[in-house]
C-alpha cells in the first residue's frame, strides 16, 4: 500500500478545525486532527507546502519511521505548529492501519484494559451559587468528576467562565466564531484570584459534600510560590487535581509546589513532546500528565509518554477541549481504554455542526466515554459538509494585568 494523496481540510463548524486526510492507492484513507487554535493556517501551510510532498509514495504502515522522518529528518524539529501537523499525519496513519487490519485502534494498541474512560466536564459561573448549580446539573447527567471555575471579582473576563470571541446563534443557541474578530482582552490579578479559589471550593464542599471529585484549572497563570500557596490552601477540599498551575517553560519550579502540599498536580496541555514531560515524570513532581495528542505528534508519542509515566506511578489525563476535533477525542479514548495507567479524560459536548462534518466522536454515558468498534479511529470527515463552513480567522483571548502589562491567558 502506498500514500497517493494528502488532503488538508480547514473548516469552521462553529469554530475552526484542520483535518489531514491521507488517501492510499488501495482506496483506504485515514483522517487525523491538526488543529492549533488561533494558528490554524500556519499548520495547514506546513502540511500542504512542506509535509505532503514527503509522504507521497510511502508505505502508510510504517508509522514510526514516518514519524521519525518528519521529526528528526527535518532538522528544525518540534514546536506547536510542526508537532500539530505531525499529529494530524500520525492519527491518519493509525486510522489507516486500523482499517487495513479491520480492528479498532484500541485493539491495535494492545486491547481494552477497561470498558470506558472516566471523564470530566466543565462547570463555571459568575458566583459560587452559579458554579454549584452547574455542578448539580452535571451530577444529574452522571458526571463523577467536575472542573470548577468562577468569575474573579474585580477582573474582566475569567478563563473557563465566558467563552472568547464567540457570538450566539439565535436559532440554535450555539456560539459561533465571529468573522475576523481580534483577540478579546481580559484583565486578571493574582491577589483576588488567590483569595477567591479556596473560598469557591469551601463553598462547593459545604454544599455538595465529599463524595464527588472536584478540581480546578489554573491555566498556567501563577508564579511558583503563588501556586504553592494555592495548592496548600486547597488541601482541605481534597481536589482530584490542580491543573496546569505553572507556565510550561521552567519545569523545575514544580518542586516548589510539590514540597508545599499534598494537592495532586496535573500538567501538560502546552507540552509538545516526551522531553517536555520528562523532568515532571522522572522526579514525580506531578500526578497526572495531560498532554494534547494533537500537539505532541499524535498517538505514537502519547503511547510513549504514557509508558514513561506508568513507570513513575503517574496517570494520564489527556487534554480534550472543544478546539480539537472529534478525531483527536477518539484518539484520546482509544489510548485511555488500552493503557494501564489511565486517570481521567476531559470531554466536551460538540455542537450538531461538528457531528455533521466529523461523525463518530466518542459517546458519553453515565460518567464515561466510549469509542466504537469500527476499524481505525471510528471517526470520519464529510468533505461536502465541511465546505459549508468556511474558515474564519479567530484568536484565543489574551490577558493583561491591571497595570496593562501582558500576562499569560
Ligand atoms: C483548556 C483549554 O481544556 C482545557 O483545560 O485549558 O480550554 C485551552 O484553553 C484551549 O484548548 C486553548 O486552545
Ligand atoms: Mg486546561
Amino acid at each position: 500500500m502506498k500514500i497517493k494523496e494528502v488532503r488538508v481540510v480547514v473548516t469552521c463548524p462553529t469554530r475552526n478545525y484542520v483535518l489531514v486526510k491521507i488517501v492510499t492507492d488501495e482506496g483506504l484513507y485515514g483522517v487525523g486532527d491538526a488543529t492549533l487554535n488561533g494558528r490554524e493556517l500556519a499548520v495547514a501551510a506546513a502540511l500542504k507546502e512542506h509535509i505532503a510532498p514527503l509522504l507521497l509514495g510511502r508505505d502508510p504502515g510504517c508509522i514510526e519511521d514516518i514519524w521519525q522522518y518528519l521529526f528528526r529528518g527535518s532538522y528544525w524539529r518540534g514546536g506547536p505548529v510542526q508537532m500539530t501537523a505531525l499529529a494530524g499525519v500520525d492519527m491518519a496513519l493509525w486510522d489507516i492501519k486500523g482499517k487495513a487490519a479491520g480492528m479498532p485502534l484500541y485493539s491495535l494498541l494492545g486491547g481494552k484494559t477497561r470498558a470506558g474512560a472516566l471523564c470530566y466536564t466543565h462547570c463555571g459561573g459568575r458566583d459560587f451559587k452559579e458554579v454549584e448549580d452547574s455542578v448539580r446539573a452535571k451530577l444529574a447527567e452522571g458526571f463523577k468528576v467536575l472542573r470548577a471555575q468562577v468569575a474573579i471579582p474585580g477582573t474582566k473576563g475569567t478563563y473557563g467562565v465566558g467563552s472568547g470571541k464567540m457570538k450566539k446563534n439565535k436559532n440554535a443557541g450555539m456560539k459561533f466564531l465571529e468573522q475576523d474578530a481580534l483577540p478579546q482582552e481580559e484583565v486578571w490579578e493574582p491577589g483576588p484570584y488567590l483569595r477567591t479559589i479556596p473560598q469557591l471550593f469551601e463553598h462547593l464542599r459545604g454544599a455538595l459534600g465529599e463524595e464527588l471529585e472536584l478540581f480546578h484549572d489554573v491555566h498556567e497563570r501563577l508564579t511558583p510560590i503563588q501556586a504553592a500557596r494555592l495548592a496548600k490552601e486547597l488541601e482541605p477540599y481534597h481536589l482530584f487535581f490542580l491543573e496546569d498551575p505553572l507556565r510550561p517553560e521552567h519545569k523545575e519550579s514544580f518542586r516548589v509546589v510539590r514540597r508545599a502540599s499534598t494537592t495532586p498536580l496535573a500538567m501538560g496541555e502546552l507540552f509538545h513532546s516526551k522531553w517536555d514531560c520528562l523532568p515532571l515524570l522522572t522526579e514525580q513532581l506531578i500526578d497526572f500528565i495531560r498532554c494534547d495528542l494533537s500537539h505532541i505528534g499524535g498517538i505514537t508519542e502519547a503511547k510513549k509518554i504514557a509508558a514513561i509515566a506508568e513507570a513513575f506511578h503517574i496517570q494520564t489525563a489527556w487534554h480534550g477541549p472543544g478546539d480539537i476535533s472529534p478525531h483527536a477525542h477518539a484518539a484520546n479514548v482509544h489510548v485511555d481504554v488500552s493503557i494501564p495507567n489511565f486517570g481521567v479524560q476531559e470531554m466536551v459536548a460538540f455542537p450538531e455542526e461538528v457531528h455533521e462534518v466529523m461523525p463518530g466522536a466518542p459517546v458519553y454515558k453515565d460518567g464515561y466515554l466510549f469509542v466504537s468498534d469500527r476499524p481505525g479511529l471510528g471517526t470520519d470527515l464529510n468533505e461536502k459538509a465541511a465546505k459549508k463552513y468556511p474558515y474564519k480567522r479567530g484568536y484565543l483571548p489574551t490577558t493583561r494585568r491591571a497595570d496593562g502589562s501582558v500576562h499569560d491567558w
